[in-house]
């Protein structure tokens, strides 16, 4: 049932649309209670309110640090409302029952991120009573209503009106699962910040993963089973969006996504993301069986299903540019089914046409991401990876040379240059060991996921068939022998790039200067594990 909301309490350290917000609430005759900079900024606005100090009998304390900390407000807050007892110690003590906690944190996160904050100030920052009054309403969701962003203010009063001043029991619970998922990544920041502050500098120099970080998400969806059907599985999200991505994508149409879907549509997209001109990916297992630039978008699709065709059939794509009709129709006449497509958006007609297809309509499962652009090729979201009792986190691999120096005696041309710059890219996002062949842009052959590199050169140059002949190859890691590097060259590679390192690199070098074939070193290397 939707009770009228007859008293909120409002903290807020972010300001944003307070105003507005708490004006519409006294519409409704709520009876507004705040502290001390919230309380101010509303009665300079000339909005009723009253002060938690006034409202407690306890001035605010020991410099802001004990503010709410007061039965008065946890008493209000938490009471079961159709409880006698409760009620009894309500009236006893003369407590107010409080039906709707409007709290945003001190800003931990935002502090810690600045270079020059001294511990003490981030210790300060450490919210303890705001987290308590979140965590007391979201407790007590079956009476109490709890927000805690100023986004949610737009939806609270869209409540308000439908329920006649009132919020419906589901949506105080979608907000109290907020609230806690809320708390739950505030103290993960703290404690990382903890542990990164008073960890031994010793180790400068070597890259840290400084960000703080917290694995608390939201769940969004109740998978139908894990990689295997025996495996049970669900879609976590983690808030706020980090930038246009696959987990926080519109689902446009399609059978339910699957834990599998997510994964190759996780990568298919990180690949096209490495791409500002026109691109698609053709993804299978999280290696892209095809790869290719094109003059349009529809041109791109063309030419990476090219790569390999046999596998590209029920893959998962990703594109950087609207779906057209010309690659809807490239799809659907070509008979070439794919489980799901990962695209900035839709053009209409093309939408409307793999919608309306028999096999396609209801099966092919269509995600709008938003535009590909600089945030999506930033540094914002970190790459998470699984471990029986715990996880790794690391920054993603998001470099990708594109000057290399020369090592052999025969030369690339500059169009070989850009053609191993592009083979090298999409060689960070093979699993290792990765071989890739490409050629016009267009990847030809893959080996993926070997455990010998030359065991990888054969299986791309394999894949390549005829078309091995004068691509050019990209290797994640430095050849530890000659051996991969003559497979290559007997398949008909016509240029080579790695990282170099080994210490037989002059044997490698060596290999390739037997047959005269230019060989570049990127540098870096690109392991995918
Ligand atoms: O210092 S606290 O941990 N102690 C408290 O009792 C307390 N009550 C609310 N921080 C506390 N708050 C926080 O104050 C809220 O979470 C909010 O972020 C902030 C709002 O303060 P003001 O209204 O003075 O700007």
């Amino acid at each position: 049932m939707a009770r009228p909301i007859k008293r909120a309490l409002l903290s807020v350290s972010d300001k944003n649309g307070l105003e507005n917000f708490a004006r519409q609430l006294t519409d409704y005759g709520v009876e507004i209670l705040s502290t001390g900079g919230t309380f101010k900024a509303l009665e300079a606005a000339g909005i009723p309110v009253v002060e938690v100090s006034a409202h407690t009998g306890f001035p605010e304390m020991m410099d802001g640090r004990v503010k709410t900390l007061h039965p008065m407000i946890h008493g209000g807050i938490l009471a079961v409302r159709d409880n006698v007892s409760h009620a009894a110690a309500m009236d006893e003590h003369a407590i107010a029952p409080i039906d709707l906690v409007v709290v945003n944190l001190y800003p931990f996160e935002e502090t810690i991120a600045k270079e020059d904050a001294t511990r003490d100030e981030c210790v300060e920052q450490i919210d303890i009573g705001g987290p308590s009054m979140v965590r007391s309403a979201a407790k007590n969701h079956k009476f109490v209503s709890i927000v805690t962003e100023p986004e949610q203010y737009p939806e609270v009063l869209g409540e308000l009106q439908k329920h006649e001043g009132g919020i419906s029991s589901a949506f105080r619970r979608a907000l109290a699962q907020k609230a806690f998922a809320r708390t739950a990544a505030y103290d993960s920041a703290i404690a990382t910040w903890m542990f990164e502050a008073d960890r031994d500098a010793s180790d400068e120099g070597a890259p840290k993963f400084s960000e703080s970080f917290s694995l608390a998400g939201t769940k969004v969806l109740d998978l139908r089973y894990g990689e295997n059907p025996h495996q049970a599985a669900a879609f976590y999200r983690t808030e706020p969006a980090p930038e246009p991505c696959v987990a926080h994508s519109e689902v446009l149409n399609g059978k339910a996504l699957s834990f599998n879907n997510l994964v190759d549509l996780d990568a298919a997209h990180a690949l096209a993301a490495e791409f500002e001109e026109p691109f698609v990916a053709v993804i299978k297992h999280t290696n892209p069986c095809g790869a290719a630039t094109g003059g349009t978008i529809a041109e791109a699709l063309e030419r990476a299903w090219s790569g390999d065709p046999l596998s590209a059939f029920g893959s998962v794509l990703a594109f950087t540019r609207p779906v057209d009709m010309a690659s809807a129709e490239f799809l659907v006449e070509g008979n070439r089914f794919v489980e799901a497509i990962v695209a900035p958006d839709f053009d209409e007609d093309a939408f409307e046409y793999l919608t309306q297809k028999p096999r396609w309509g209801k099966n092919v499962r269509l995600l709008a991401c938003g535009a590909f652009g600089p945030s999506t090729r930033s540094r914002t979201a970190p790459e998470v990876k699984k471990l029986i009792g715990g996880f790794l986190v690391q920054d993603r691999d998001l470099t990708a040379e594109t000057a290399f120096e020369a090592v052999s005696e025969a030369k690339a041309t500059e169009a070989q240059l850009a053609e191993l710059a592009f083979a090298n890219r999409i060689a960070k996002h093979v699993k290792s060991n990765a071989i890739v062949l490409t050629n016009d842009s267009t990847v030809v052959g893959v080996g993926a996921g070997q455990m010998s590199r030359v065991d990888s050169v054969r299986l791309a140059a394999h894949k390549a068939g005829d078309r091995a002949a004068g691509s050019v190859l990209a290797s994640d890691a430095f050849f530890p022998f000659p051996d991969g590097v003559e497979a290559a060259i007997d398949a008909g590679i016509a240029a080579i790039v790695q990282p170099g390192g080994s210490v037989r690199d002059d044997d490698v070098v060596a290999a390739a200067n037997a047959k005269n074939i230019p060989m570049v070193f990127s540098g870096a290397r690109h392991f995918k594990h």
